[in-house]
C-alpha cells in the first residue's frame, strides 16, 4: 500500500442509520467493517478523513424548502453525530459539508476540515494521491465523493463491502458502483486491501 493513501469515511451519521431521519436500510452494518479498515489504515500510519453532512435548519436541500429530502443531519443535533460504534482515530480529519443553506453538499469535496481547508487541498497538503472511499450512501454521497475525487486527479478505490445505499429505485447502488468504475475508480473489498497493506 502506498504511503500516499488515505481512508475517507463518508457520512456514517445517526440520521443515515436505522432509527435516524433518513435511514439507509441496515446502514449501521457498515460500522464494524469500517472499523476493520480503520485499524488497517491506522496501523499503517495512514490518515483517516470522516465527512459529515451538517445542514442548517433551513436549506434548499430539505423538502420543506423546495428540496428533495426530509430534514436530517441538522448542525449539532444527535442525528448529525457519527455512529457511536464507529472507532474514529483521535486524529481523524473531520470534513464538514452541506453547511450552507444553498448547498446540497453530497460530495465530500464540497466540504472543509476544521481549519477551513477544502478536502482536496487537505489531501494534497498531506501528499495523498490515492483515496479509499466508504460509508453512506453509495448512490449519493459516496458516489459524488468518488466522482469528484477522480475529477480532482486522485486515484480512487471504492470499498464495496463498506458502503450501503438508499436505493430510491431498486438497483441504484449497484448502478452507482458501475458508474464509479466506468469513470475510472477501482472497486475492492477487505481482503484485497489487507493484502496490499502487507506488501
Ligand atoms: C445523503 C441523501 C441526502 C448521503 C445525504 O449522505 O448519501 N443522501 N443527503
Amino acid at each position: 500500500m502506498s504511503r500516499n493513501s488515505a481512508l475517507i469515511i463518508v457520512d456514517v451519521q445517526n440520521d443515515f442509520c436505522p432509527g435516524g431521519a433518513l435511514p439507509v436500510t441496515n446502514g449501521d452494518t457498515v460500522v464494524p467493517v469500517l472499523n476493520r479498515y480503520i485499524t488497517l489504515f491506522e496501523a499503517a500510519g495512514l490518515p483517516v478523513f470522516a465527512t459529515r453532512d451538517w445542514h442548517p435548519e433551513k436549506t434548499r436541500h430539505f423538502k420543506k424548502f423546495g428540496g428533495r429530502w426530509p430534514e436530517h443531519c441538522i448542525q449539532g443535533s444527535a442525528g448529525a453525530a457519527f455512529h457511536k460504534d464507529l472507532n474514529l482515530p483521535l486524529n481523524t480529519a473531520v470534513v464538514t459539508k452541506g453547511d450552507r443553506p444553498d448547498e446540497e453538499g453530497y460530495s465530500g469535496f464540497q466540504g472543509r476540515t476544521d481549519s477551513g481547508r477544502p478536502l482536496s487541498l487537505a489531501l494534497k497538503d498531506s501528499g495523498i494521491e490515492h483515496i479509499y472511499v466508504a460509508g453512506l450512501a453509495t448512490d449519493y454521497c459516496v458516489k459524488e465523493t468518488v466522482l469528484d475525487g477522480l475529477g480532482e486527479g486522485f486515484k480512487v478505490t471504492v470499498l464495496e463491502d463498506a458502503v450501503l445505499g438508499v436505493d430510491m429505485e431498486p438497483g441504484d447502488s449497484k448502478r452507482a458502483i458501475e458508474e464509479m468504475v466506468e469513470r475510472g475508480a477501482e472497486a475492492a473489498t477487505f481482503e484485497k486491501i489487507q493484502a496490499l497493506m502487507a506488501d
